[in-house]
């Protein structure tokens, strides 16, 4: 787990961890075998990379983890949502995430596209009783759609799916990262920054350290498809080849996406510098995500 590496993402995982199981288990009364596919798809895995960027943006520009605590578990909703849906035999078709069987294989194809719903939906309700001042719930509910949706991760998803099997040139795979991987990422930030009322400069700064943070994170998927050790990584390794997917490796070679990968973590150090705060904690989580082995 990325939560060995620092006491506070292991400290920022649990918190968000219990917000989102009680989330889900006190709604179960709607039903409760879709509540415990959706326990089983947002709880116990996954690297909380999303909330701990919440978190570590947040608490570096003053914000207490009190009131990061709901951002942070709306995003990892929707991006536990994203995962089971991506996951869905019409999408990817995959049998294993977080190294246990996929929602439609565990439960079935009608559940998978259920519990992706609910979870989907939920992010927004817990954001809308977030303990802040309603202009800021506005602003939070808007940035968290915006990234989300027709413009974000959903039309990346949809370009991605329109792309099996035919070449793609890097600005068009850089587009399309930035929009499936990235701007969850980059919203990630932004929840901090709105959590903590950063100004215009810092805001500025963050943004382009968490698009770059996004396409590192997203080369890092890349190579550890082609060479990752499926037991770590928790998935099927191989697949974009299998499923003749445009990716870094495959146009830029892996020593190309290495070089890349470097050039993004002097970009991520020279925007961090930018920022007037301790900004440790995103350093290491940059560092994390550009050399992680899961
Ligand atoms: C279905 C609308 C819709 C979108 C799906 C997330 C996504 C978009 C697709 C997943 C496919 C993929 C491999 C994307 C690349 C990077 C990525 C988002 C990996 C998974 O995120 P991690 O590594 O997962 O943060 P964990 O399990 O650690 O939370």
């Amino acid at each position: 787990m990325a939560t060995e590496q620092a006491p506070h993402w292991h400290r920022w995982a649990e918190r968000c961890e219990s917000i989102l199981a009680n989330a889900i288990h006190s709604r179960a009364d709607g039903d409760a075998r879709l509540a415990e596919a959706m326990a089983y798809a947002a709880l116990d895995g996954g690297k909380r990379m999303r909330p701990l960027l919440v978190y570590a943006t947040g608490t570096a520009l003053g914000a207490s983890e009190s009131t990061l605590d709901i951002p942070a578990a709306a995003i990892e909703l929707i991006h536990a949502y994203s995962l089971v849906h991506d996951d869905l035999p019409a999408m990817d078709d995959d049998a294993l995430r977080r190294g246990k069987p996929t929602v439609h294989v565990a439960y079935d194809e009608a559940t998978a596209i259920l519990a992706g719903d609910g979870l989907l939906t939920l992010a927004f309700e817990l954001l809308g009783q977030a303990p802040m001042a309603p202009p800021m719930i506005v602003a939070m509910l808007q940035t968290l759609a915006r990234a989300a949706g027709m413009q974000g991760m959903v039309a990346g998803q949809s370009i991605d799916l329109a792309h099996v099997g035919q070449s793609m040139s890097l600005e068009a795979l850089r587009q399309m990262h930035g929009a499936k991987t990235g701007a969850l990422i980059r919203c990630a930030v932004q929840l901090g920054a709105l959590t903590a009322n950063a100004d215009a400069t810092a805001c500025a700064a963050l943004d382009d350290f968490a698009d770059a943070l996004g396409l590192a994170f997203q080369i890092r998927d890349d190579i550890l498809d082609v060479e990752g050790d499926p037991d770590l990584i928790g998935k099927t390794a191989g697949k974009d080849a299998v499923n003749a997917k445009p990716t870094y490796p495959a146009l830029l070679g892996l020593d190309g996406s290495r070089a890349l990968l470097a050039e993004l973590a002097q970009r991520m150090d020279n925007a961090l510098s930018r920022v007037p705060a301790d900004t440790g904690e995103l350093a290491r989580l940059a560092d994390f995500a550009a050399t992680r082995a899961h």
